[in-house]
C-alpha cells in the first residue's frame, strides 16, 4: 500500500513539472511596423467639450471634436481635433470619382479641411497651453499619396502589471486623415509602435509581431475586447501548413495544424506560449450540389471568438478547437473544366464539440431573397470621396441578394466563366434596364 501511495505522489509531481515546462515566456521588443499600421482610434469623439476641461485655444470657428484617449494605465488624456475649412485649391485633396460617362477621374474635393490636433500632454485638462499639431500633406506608402497627417506623437505610457510591477514604454502614433476626409467625429491613427520577438511553435522558430489596432497602447485579443492583430512569419521562410499567418489576435493561434495559446502581457512586451493539448473537434467538409459535379472544398476557414482556423487545398477533413464559429469556404470544380468557383459563408454560427465529428455540407440548392433600397445621401466619411456627398438621397439604389442553401449557409459571390449565369435585372417604372448583375451557383 505504501508503494501505491508513493506512486500517486510521484505521478502528480511529474504531471505538474511537465505542464509547467510546456509554457514558454518570450520577451518582445518595440519595433516600427514593416507596413503602415492604419488603426481606428476607439476613443469616443464628441462635439461637446468635457465639463472638467480647462482653458481652450481660440478655435476660430473650426468644427471641434474632443475625446479622452486612454493609453495603457495612464489617466484619460484630453485630445481635440479642430477641423478648419480650407477652400484654397492648393490644399483641397484630390478625390477619385466616377464622371457622367462612367469613367474614374481625379478632381479636387469641393471643400478641404485642415485638421489641427491638441493634446493635453501635461494632464491639466487645459489645451490652451499645448502646442498645436497641424496636419500636413503626407504620402504614406502603401496607403495614399494625398492624405494629411500630424507629426509623430510620442507619449510615455504606464502599465500596472499583474505581479504588482509597473513599467513605462514610449508609445508613438500619428493622427492621419485619408484623402477627401471631411470634418468627422472619429479619428484614424498610424500606430508606429509594434512589438516583435522570435518564438518557437512546434519546434519551428517564427517572428511574432503584435500590432495595436484600436490605439489604446495595449495589446488584447478578441474575447478581451475588440482585438488587436498579429503576424507570424517563419524564420526559415517556409510557409506553415494550415496556419493563419496573421489577422485579428485571438487567444489561440493555429500553426502547422496545431494550436497554441498566446497569452500576451497587456503592454505587449511579453508573451507566454502554451501548446493546446485538449480535445479537438473534427469537421468533415462535403461539397455537394447541383448541376456541376464533382466539386472540391478548396478553402475552409472558421472564425471564432477564441481562434481562427484555416485550411487550403483539397479540404475534406479538418481538426479545430471546440467552439462556435462562422464558416467561410470556397468550392472549385474537381476537373477544372468548366472553370467553376464559389465563395460562401455561413449565415449563422455553427458549434463543433470536442471529440465529435461534424459534417459540413457545402453547397446545395439555393433560395434567393432580393432587396432593393434607395441609398441615403452618403455622409462625408473617410472612405467616401467628398464629391459624392453632393448626390441627393434616392439617386442611388442598393441591391442586396441573399442566397441560402438548405443548410443555412449564405451565398456571398462567385465567378464562373463559361456557364450561362442566372441574371438579375434592375428596371425602372418604364421598364428600362438600369443595371444588371449575375449570380451563379452549382
Ligand atoms: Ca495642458
Ligand atoms: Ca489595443
Amino acid at each position: 500500500m505504501r508503494h501505491v501511495a508513493l506512486w500517486g505522489v510521484l505521478i502528480v509531481l511529474c504531471a505538474a513539472v511537465v505542464s509547467a515546462a510546456e509554457s514558454t515566456v518570450y520577451d518582445l521588443q518595440q519595433v516600427k511596423p514593416d507596413q503602415p499600421n492604419l488603426a481606428f482610434c476607439e476613443a469616443s469623439w464628441s462635439a461637446t467639450k468635457p465639463a472638467d476641461a480647462g482653458a481652450m485655444p481660440d478655435f476660430k470657428g473650426a468644427q471641434v471634436y474632443f475625446a479622452d484617449m486612454k493609453l495603457g494605465n495612464n489617466p484619460p488624456m484630453l485630445v481635440a481635433i479642430a477641423w478648419y475649412r480650407d477652400t484654397s485649391a492648393a490644399n483641397r485633396p484630390k478625390v477619385t470619382v466616377r464622371n457622367a460617362n462612367g469613367q474614374m477621374v481625379q478632381r479636387p474635393a469641393p471643400v478641404g479641411y485642415k485638421p489641427v490636433v491638441y493634446i493635453d500632454r501635461n494632464g491639466d485638462r487645459a489645451l490652451a497651453d499645448e502646442t498645436p499639431l497641424e496636419a500636413t500633406k503626407q504620402e504614406i506608402k502603401g496607403l495614399w499619396r494625398d492624405g494629411l497627417a500630424t507629426p509623430d506623437i510620442t507619449i510615455p505610457v504606464k502599465y500596472d502589471l499583474a505581479d504588482g510591477a509597473e513599467v513605462t514604454h514610449d508609445y508613438t502614433f500619428r493622427f492621419v486623415f485619408p484623402p477627401g476626409m471631411g470634418a468627422t467625429p472619429f479619428a484614424y491613427a498610424l500606430v508606429e509602435t509594434a512589438w516583435r520577438g522570435r518564438i518557437v511553435l512546434g519546434g519551428r522558430e517564427c517572428d511574432l509581431t503584435l500590432l495595436d489596432q484600436d490605439v489604446d497602447a495595449r495589446i488584447t485579443s478578441m474575447g478581451e475586447g475588440r482585438g488587436d492583430s498579429y503576424k507570424l512569419q517563419p524564420a526559415d521562410g517556409k510557409p506553415a501548413d494550415d496556419a493563419n499567418g496573421g489577422g485579428q489576435l485571438t487567444q489561440y493561434v493555429q500553426w502547422d495544424g496545431a494550436y497554441y495559446r498566446l497569452a500576451v502581457r497587456p503592454d505587449g512586451a511579453q508573451v507566454t506560449v502554451t501548446p493546446y493539448d485538449g480535445p479537438l473537434a473534427t469537421v468533415v467538409a462535403v461539397a455537394q450540389s447541383g448541376k456541376i459535379q464533382p466539386m472540391n472544398v478548396s478553402v475552409l476557414e472558421f472564425f471564432g471568438q477564441n481562434t481562427v482556423a484555416y485550411k487550403a487545398g483539397n479540404v475534406s477533413k479538418m481538426t479545430i478547437l471546440p467552439g462556435k464559429y462562422n464558416v467561410f469556404y470556397s468550392l472549385t470544380s474537381r476537373e477544372g473544366k468548366p472553370a467553376v468557383s464559389g465563395s460562401f459563408q455561413s449565415g449563422s454560427e455553427i458549434e463543433v464539440k470536442g471529440d465529435e465529428t461534424t459534417v459540413l455540407k457545402c453547397g446545395g440548392k439555393l433560395t434567393l431573397d432580393v432587396q432593393v433600397n434607395p441609398v441615403p445621401a452618403p455622409s462625408v466619411g473617410p472612405l467616401v470621396p467628398a464629391a459624392m456627398s453632393t448626390r441627393p438621397a434616392g439617386e442611388m439604389l442598393s441591391v442586396n441578394i441573399t442566397a441560402k442553401n438548405a443548410e443555412g449557409y449564405a451565398f456571398r459571390g462567385n465567378a464562373r466563366p463559361g456557364v450561362v449565369p442566372a441574371r438579375v435585372e434592375l428596371l425602372d417604372s418604364s421598364g428600362k434596364v438600369l443595371a444588371t448583375s449575375s449570380a451563379q451557383y452549382g
